[in-house]
């Protein structure tokens, strides 16, 4: 796909992102107990949408709720208890904003529920290993985010090994890009993520955010991941996630300069200014 075809605005039947201005601020909604830097704090469905409320507030396009944890070693959640967790708060942010709130689900059950109530766009870690969930998302018309992850979250940590990191994770994310789009899904609807921390060493991570100037290349929208991750922690000595916002700032910075459409971030209103300040040197 080439960046030429793509506008401005992305336009969708339950849903808006104006990317005239450049990047955008996803914020994160785990409600989950074991999220490794929110996990427990916003398991009540009241203390979440409070959470997701006051994200949008502070200037987040989207608020990206997942029911699941990835962190490193974590274990799958069946997907009744994903959409437990998830629905309640769904609909009630959906009912009271008028923003893409956006589903972190690999699961085609999951995601479906999360759509019916009242989500407007996918954001699918492991890039449609359940292809159903491409044709969901093309027979729905919502954005879909396809991220690279080198194995499961159980065991994607234990020596992740690449030849060219950046290469390899580009080529498979334009291989599933290809795919989203022979499952019916826009060009312009597909965002790509070379998934920082997921089956990546400090090296790898480091490689990947060097030469993101390479996947805004491919003319797909870019997302971006990494807030607070423990790559972060391993530069900066901040062992605990809450202390790694400036760390997080300063990968911010880089991506929004290199053209990156989307930042997945959990400290929105930091990171906005963050984002608002670089956007105004790079359109100056
Ligand atoms: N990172 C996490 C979860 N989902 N989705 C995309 N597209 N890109 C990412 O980098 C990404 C993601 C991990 O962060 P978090 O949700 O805070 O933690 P946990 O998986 O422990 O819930």
């Amino acid at each position: 796909m080439k960046t030429q075809d793509r506008d401005n605005v992305l336009k969708w039947p339950s849903g808006e992102l104006d990317f005239t201005a450049g990047c955008l601020v996803m914020g994160v909604l785990n409600v989950t107990p074991d999220s490794f830097s929110d996990g427990g704090q916003f398991l009540d469905a009241g203390d979440a949408v409070r959470h997701g409320l006051g994200m949008l507030d502070a200037g987040a396009a989207i608020i990206d709720v997942g029911g699941e944890s990835t962190r490193p070693g974590s274990a799958p959640v069946p997907a009744k208890e994903q959409i437990r967790r998830v629905v309640p708060v769904i609909e009630k942010l959906a009912g009271g904003a008028n923003v893409p709130i956006s589903i972190d689900t690999h699961e085609y059950e999951v995601a479906k529920a999360a759509l019916d109530a009242g989500a407007g766009m996918i954001n699918d870690i492991t890039a449609l290993s359940d292809e159903r969930i491409g044709g969901l998302a093309a027979e729905r018309e919502v954005p879909v985010v396809l991220m690279h992850m080198l194995g499961t979250p159980a065991t994607m940590q234990v020596e992740p090994k690449y030849d060219d990191v950046v290469t390899e994770v580009l080529d498979y994310l334009l291989a599933r890009a290809t795919r989203a789009e022979e499952l019916g899904v826009a060009g312009n609807m597909i965002f790509i993520d070379p998934g920082i921390g997921f089956g990546k060493t400090l090296e790898h991570n480091l490689l990947l955010l060097r030469h993101i100037d390479r996947f805004v290349a491919s003319g797909y929208r870019v997302l971006v991941g990494t807030s607070r991750k423990s790559f972060i922690g391993q530069l900066t000595g901040k062992d605990k996630p809450s202390d790694r916002v400036f760390g997080t700032a300063g990968t911010v910075a880089l991506c929004v300069a290199a053209g990156v459409s989307i930042v997945r971030v959990h400290d929105v209103p930091e990171i906005l200014d963050v984002v608002k300040v670089v956007k105004a040197i790079v359109n100056s």
